[in-house]
């Protein structure tokens, strides 16, 4: 089995936020404790105009620095109740071992993620967080994953004590508390669960400052209090090739693939390549390649098929059909020769003329088609 490396699919990769602070220029403030304990208002202006000030989505995949810490912010609102939603396209199908966002202020209250497999025709839920489970997603805070639903949503509280206030950290790992986690190779349902080509991040509700501000009598307008900023916004993963390439490259079209083996095809290694069709297409495990077999024609056809039926009638070790076997051989091999023909046993059967034509005598026999084996004509 081959695999690409496992890497942070999101880096340097663009993002598309339905809104970011500073078009027009526009005032936001943030609340912090003074060196006396008391809450000080700290005023600015994000303008996307001045790369000073700008708080574009590429600070969200950029280089993710401790010492440089760059966030994109959305724009501010006047109420927690709000949506705005990050998409990040990867480009290919990835499987992804987890998702995580850093704050550069509070955490949302409430944030649901969502995937696409279809490069975002259809959307499914991976993940929500909340502090009101029921009444935001309309589901059950903490439900139980059994091996009955193991591509279920959950449904968590982001919010937690022991975290600070800003550079907080949302981490959501797709395999945790699901039984198939263990035996992936096996699971079907949890590779597709974690399968994935592009992210959505809603976020809908912001917890403001609120408990602060309530004593903080000179602040009574919060309108420019509350927004949305990520530091950093990270997918763990690796580009899916099903077990058959150990690397992602660009195409012609500039598009991302697997680089396959083990005679596989398509963007992902999904399928076998052509003429390649012996044996069932199947993903690579930890002890088995299910390296795609190319068809026994006897180098008389280039094209074949799969034929479950013949595959399980040999045992499950061929189910290949040659297509248009030339050269006047016939049969799923093209291994012997078609009617009107015979072998001529000086050649090999992969030869090109390993079949003759029956030349049956116009008056001394019975018609024009001999023994496909021998070359006896039917005398009269
Ligand atoms: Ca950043």
């Amino acid at each position: 089995r081959c695999i690409p490396d496992f890497v942070n699919a999101a880096f340097g990769k663009e993002v598309k936020a339905t809104s970011e602070c500073g078009t027009p220029a526009n005032r936001y403030c943030t609340t912090s404790n003074d060196d006396k304990g008391e809450i000080v208002r700290n005023c600015q202006i994000c303008d996307a105009s001045n790369p000073k000030r700008a708080h574009p989505t590429s600070y969200l995949t950029d280089l993710n620095n401790p010492n440089n810490v760059t966030c994109w912010m959305s724009e501010p609102f006047s109420q927690s109740l709000h949506n705005v939603s990050l998409t990040l396209s990867l480009g290919k199908k990835y499987e992804l071992t987890y998702i995580s966002l850093q704050f550069c202020n509070q955490k949302p209250d409430s944030l649901a993620l969502y995937k696409s497999m279809d490069y975002g025709k259809t959307w499914h839920p991976f993940q929500f967080y909340s502090s009101q489970c029921r009444k935001m997603y309309g589901r059950q805070n903490r439900a139980a994953i059994t091996k009955a639903n193991e591509q279920e949503a959950l449904c968590t509280d982001a919010q937690s004590n022991v975290e600070p206030i800003t550079g907080a950290r949302i981490a959501f790992s797709t395999l945790e508390g699901r039984p198939s986690a263990y035996d992936f190779d096996n699971s079907p349902v949890l590779q597709d669960w974690v399968t994935a080509t592009d992210i959505k991040v809603m976020f809908n509700r912001l917890v403001g400052w609120m408990p602060e501000m309530a004593n903080d009598n000179e602040s009574l307008s919060q309108r420019d209090t509350y927004f949305y900023a990520v530091s950093d916004f990270a997918v763990g993963g690796r580009c899916k090739c099903n077990g058959h390439a150990s690397r992602c490259i660009h195409n012609r079209e500039g598009q991302l693939v697997c680089d396959c083996k083990h005679n596989t095809a398509g963007r992902d290694c999904e399928k076998c390549k052509p003429f390649h069709f012996d044996r069932p297409w199947g993903r690579a495990t930890a002890h088995e390649a299910h390296e795609c077999v190319a068809c026994n024609c006897n180098f008389h056809a280039r094209r074949c098929r799969f034929n479950m039926e013949l595959y399980k009638l040999s045992g499950r070790t061929s189910g290949g059909v040659c297509l248009k076997c030339r050269h006047n051989t016939a049969g799923r091999h093209c291994h012997y020769c078609k009617e009107g023909y015979y072998r001529d046993k000086t050649k090999p059967i992969t030869h090109r003329k390993a079949c003759k034509a029956c030349d049956c005598h116009p008056v001394g026999a019975s018609g024009r088609t001999c023994n496909q084996t021998t070359g006896q004509c039917p005398c009269k």
